[in-house]
């Protein structure tokens, strides 16, 4: 793709999201798209956003359960980029109206003490790195038409990034076994999808091991500081305006949020 092409359709996607309304997907446009356009796609989004003084406060890794993977029909993990106004705090409210079609996600979260980089990085080296586990819930809410995409359409959508509930329970790594973490996602009280910390690819740190390898491809890394969504356990949920919507980690903590108009 050319250059044009890529910043012309950067500004498209993301003025669908400042605008609140779903474009066509590109790859109907464009069928020869590759995943490299879509990252580049996605970079360009990055710059828009930091151009309009956004600032990125992490990363959010995508398709690395079987849940999802089923859900969705891609079977590649992804990542993309979370900004500052993507932020909820526990227990606070997200007005349904800012977003498109939004649906919810329960995720574990780490908040890094070490900037990572590198391929093969080992579970012990990236526990190593993590400050905090954190439940997390993510909002997603493509800018497609329908939720309706292919692996290069999610890429230039900056993976369908939107809003992130962080739970008030920050736990310190030692001694926990991600892996063996039951995970709840309910809404008004009624448990709607469920899942284990081995859903993400054996171990929440293989997703982060998986990140550095990907970023260190394109010269980046993780930094110290930034907190990192492994990749959604449950599958994703869409909501209503009235709705509480919680999540339970086993032995972690909760975060909920409520939707209001
Ligand atoms: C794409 C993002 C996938 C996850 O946790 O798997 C994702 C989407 O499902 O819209 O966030
Ligand atoms: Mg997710």
């Amino acid at each position: 793709m050319e250059q044009l092409e890529i910043k012309r359709l950067a500004k498209r996607m993301n003025n669908a999201e400042e605008i609140k309304r779903d474009v066509t997907r590109i790859t109907l446009e464009y069928p020869q798209m590759t995943v490299d356009d879509g990252y580049k796609i996605q970079r360009e989004i990055i710059k828009i956003k930091m151009h309009k003084g956004h600032h990125i406060v992490g990363v959010k890794m995508g398709f690395t359960s079987e849940a999802k993977m089923v859900q969705m029909k891609i079977d590649k993990p992804i990542y993309g980029y979370l900004f500052d106004y993507m932020r909820i705090e526990n227990g606070a409210s997200l007005s349904i109206n800012e977003l498109i079609h939004p649906r919810v996600e329960s995720e574990i979260a780490f908040i890094m003490k070490k900037d990572l980089e590198g391929d093969s990085l080992s579970i012990e080296e990236i526990m190593d790195a993590v400050d905090y586990v954190v439940p997390v819930m993510e909002i997603v809410d493509s800018r497609y038409e329908n939720f309706n995409f292919n692996l290069p359409d999610v890429l230039a959508d900056n993976s369908s990034s939107s809003r992130f509930v962080v739970g008030n329970h920050f736990k310190k790594p030692e001694g926990l076994h991600l892996e063996r973490l039951k995970v709840f996602l309910s809404i008004n009280d009624d448990i709607v999808d469920q899942g284990v910390g081995a859903a993400v690819l054996g171990h929440p740190a293989n997703s982060v091991s998986m990140l550095a390898n990907m970023l260190s491809k394109i010269g980046g890394r993780i930094l110290a500081g930034q907190i990192i969504l492994t990749g959604g356990i449950t599958k994703a949920i869409p909501f209503k305006s009235g709705d509480t919507i919680k999540t339970e980690i086993e032995g972690i903590g909760s975060a909920a949020f409520n939707v209001v108009d």
